[in-house]
């Protein structure tokens, strides 16, 4: 490294240029960034196992075919988050494999169970909701591949919540089960949707120097608020209610307050203890496993289509 090259990465960042693959960067700006859009992909790809698990059982065929283009989605993102950190100099399969033996996180929400129909509109509001609102806000992150990979994946998500919402509006105007069944799914999937934005800022490790380097370009904290406030009138409008009996209306700062979160629940998940961790990397390890042919053809293939090229 030169003091040339650190002062035109610094000058880039404070310009809002965005950082290339082929810029000079800091190691541990590289770091950060294969770790987040890494962590990032993983959760994409295992976030497709709570709501396939509905595939078979949607209740009608518009509602299937729905959650069927969505769960694809999920994993077209994180193939190309997968491929934004390949820009890094890191390879897929490597990352894959951290993950999978459990050495690279993927977000805590997708170690909850998805108990009855109700779940799947709810996490399309909520989890995609709050996917959203973290996501919006990386479309300016300072590393242009990931940034123009948010962009896209915003459009998609954005679908996902508009689904997700839509079908609660039917649950919450249908019969008195569908309505309890809602209420059921919002008081499970509530505060570990809030959890999503990552510990507190006073307990956020990689805060300070991720905003510094405009990789993350709010708080944990502000993300969390957003949701928060965006979110409580939807649930008004559902004619359901915030499992939360701190939950109030500040009218001086004019943001929700809300309780305290189970950071306890949280520190377990994230620690691989969460309810459904085990069965989420132990299907993950099976389909990797089972696709071992898929990828040893697609590498014979390739090898001949070059021994063909080259002939
Ligand atoms: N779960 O210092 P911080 C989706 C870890 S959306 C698990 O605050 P940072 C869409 C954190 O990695 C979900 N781990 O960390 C979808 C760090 O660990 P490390 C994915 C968590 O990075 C919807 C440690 O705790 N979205 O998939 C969580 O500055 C429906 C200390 O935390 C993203 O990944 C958590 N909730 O801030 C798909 C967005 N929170 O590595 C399918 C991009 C924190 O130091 C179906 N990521 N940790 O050991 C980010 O914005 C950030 O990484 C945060 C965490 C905000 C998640």
């Amino acid at each position: 490294m030169t003091n040339q090259q650190q002062r035109r990465f610094e000058a880039d960042i404070a310009g809002e240029r965005a950082i290339e693959p082929q810029d000079w960067m800091p190691d541990d700006y590289r770091k950060t960034l294969i770790r987040q859009i890494g962590q990032h992909a993983h959760s994409e790809v295992v976030g497709m196992l709570p709501e396939g698990n509905w595939l078979t059982r949607a209740p009608s065929l518009r509602r299937k075919a729905i959650l069927l283009a969505k769960v694809q989605d999920e994993a077209g993102h994180g193939l190309y988050l997968y491929s934004a950190a390949e820009t890094l100099g890191c390879a897929r399969e490597d990352l894959y494999r951290k993950m999978l033996e459990g050495r690279m996180k993927y977000s805590s929400i997708f170690n909850y169970p998805t108990l009855n129909w109700a779940d799947i509109p709810v996490i399309g509001w909520l989890v995609d909701g709050a996917a959203i609102v973290n996501q919006v806000a990386l479309c300016r992150t300072s590393y242009g591949p990931y940034a123009r990979a948010m962009v896209k994946i915003c459009k998609e998500e954005s679908f996902h919540q508009r689904q997700g919402f839509e079908a609660c509006v039917a649950l919450a105007n249908g019969s008195d089960e569908q309505r309890r069944m809602l209420q059921d799914a919002i008081n499970r999937f509530w505060w570990p949707s809030l959890m999503m934005f990552g510990p507190d800022d006073a307990r956020s490790p990689n805060s300070a120097r991720s905003l510094a380097w405009k990789i993350k370009r709010h708080t944990n904290d502000e993300l969390r608020q957003r949701f928060v406030d965006n979110t409580v009138p939807q649930v008004e409008a559902l004619g359901m209610t915030v499992p939360d009996p701190d939950l109030a209306w500040d009218a001086a700062s004019g943001h929700y307050r809300f309780g305290e979160i189970n950071w306890t629940e949280l520190n377990e998940v994230i620690a691989g203890r969460g309810i459904c961790n085990h069965e989420r990397l132990a299907a993950k390890r099976r389909a990797w496993d089972k696709g071992a042919w898929v990828r040893e053809a697609a590498l014979a293939w390739a090898e001949k289509q070059q021994r063909t090229d080259a002939a």
